[in-house]
């Protein structure tokens, strides 16, 4: 081994070792509804340092990276036995997404990347991408795991590379190292991304969140989280989707919109998380926000706070692709605290806290957006009038 290899090789490890096994921080939270935290949990410069590095000082003598990896994002979380576990989407410097699992013993630091990615298996049509996966711990017993699965359009114009094609790719699993692929989701309005699966049965059918949309990037004249039935799971095909909570003008959702991960059951219904996509001079705008559906109408919207839970702050807001934060996994923990994953600017995740109690409380008891600046301020204004026997506690 020459002195290079021998240098290289221990300061890249004494910085990956600073960075994965750096404790993180709780930020006090103005808002009271959710604390962020210090640090992002996992970046690309968490990955295992044997998936980059050729190790053998024959063949990398200089040690240089061999595999370059340019962001760690959109990750689905679920919790097994005593581990935190999310399912990051890492996507190389050669722009390809895979999935791969990383664990943590708290939720909020030292998350580590298992030995492998995921292998996912390719049904007819290999996937070119793949992205954003959603667990669902099912009654069924097995995780399932939705995904978009990215392929060429092929009624795309000759000379154009870039058109493609949005589905929704399954596969399902019960040690999140074996997993099955089941064939992609059929559904009849046109391309699907941001799909769930729904964690009960209704009425003895599987039921998947929808976003159903005209074109890769436009939702077109589709768009809104949508909601249908699949009789079997083995060959999924949604015949009808009913729209759940619909894109609306001059809203944070205006453009688009598309659930996050699978919802959480409280006593007063189901808490969603969902993203929101606007429009901007400076490009397109995602931020989350939050709903409650029916307990057992589960693609009924029963509360709603107006705007957004969580918006892309400070350094958030600069990545590859800026001004974005984007959720697809969430936590609940035996003592109600909610561990929420979020991804921002297509780079990064981070992880902010609250508790099922506290999420209940913010959607029931938040106003409802509506829709004028006038009722706005007549919102503000009946806060300020109720407020008028506390004034002396300010
Ligand atoms: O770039 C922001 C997000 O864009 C897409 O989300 P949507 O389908 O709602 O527009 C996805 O590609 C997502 O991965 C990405 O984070």
């Amino acid at each position: 081994m020459n002195e290079l290899f021998k240098n290289r090789l221990e300061k890249v490890k004494i910085d990956f070792y600073a960075l994965t096994e750096r404790k993180n921080e709780k930020l006090f939270s103005i808002n009271g509804i959710y604390n962020r935290y210090k640090n992002p949990v996992v970046t690309r410069q968490h990955i295992p340092l044997h998936w980059r590095f050729d190790l053998n000082p024959e063949t990398n003598p200089n040690f240089m990276e061999r595999i370059g990896f340019n962001a760690a994002f959109n990750a689905g979380a679920i919790k097994l036995g005593d581990k935190y576990i999310i399912v990051v989407r890492v996507e190389g410097n050669d722009r390809k997404s895979f999935f791969a699992i990383a664990e943590s013993p708290n939720g909020i630091d030292n998350f580590r990347f298992w030995d492998k990615p995921i292998t996912l298996p390719q049904n007819q049509k290999p996937d070119t991408n793949v992205y954003d996966m959603r667990l669902t711990k099912h009654d069924d017993g097995w995780i399932y795991g939705v995904f978009c699965t990215e392929r060429k359009d092929p009624s795309a114009p000759e000379g154009d590379t870039s058109t493609a094609m949005a589905e929704a790719g399954i596969a399902r699993t019960k040690d999140l190292i074996t997993w099955e692929r089941l064939p992609d989701l059929i559904s009849t309005t046109g391309q699907q991304r941001n799909v769930v699966l729904f964690p009960h049965l209704i009425d003895g059918e599987y039921a998947f969140y929808t976003r159903p949309q005209d074109g890769f990037i436009d939702t077109g004249k589709g768009g809104g989280i949508g909601f249908g039935l699949s009789e079997t799971i083995e060959n999924p095909e949604v015949k009808e989707e009913v729209i759940v909570d619909a894109k609306t003008y001059h809203t944070i959702y205006e453009v688009k919109n598309g659930l996050g991960p699978a919802p959480l059951k409280t006593p007063h219904g189901w808490l969603q998380l969902a993203h929101g996509v606007r429009n901007t001079a400076a490009g397109l705008r995602y931020t989350l926000y939050m709903f409650m559906t029916d307990l057992e109408k589960p693609w009924i919207v029963t509360h709603k706070p107006h705007g957004h839970f969580i918006a892309p702050l400070a350094e958030e807001r600069v990545g590859d692709v800026s001004n974005v934060v984007f959720s697809n996994g969430w936590i609940e923990d035996e003592d109600g605290t909610v561990f929420i994953y979020y991804a921002s600017s297509d780079t990064r995740m981070h992880v902010a806290t609250s508790t099922i109690d506290k999420l209940v409380d913010y959607c029931m008891n938040s106003p409802q957006d509506k829709l004028h600046s006038h009722l706005s301020v007549q919102t503000i204004n009946e806060l300020v009038d109720a407020n008028k026997n506390f004034m002396n506690l300010l």
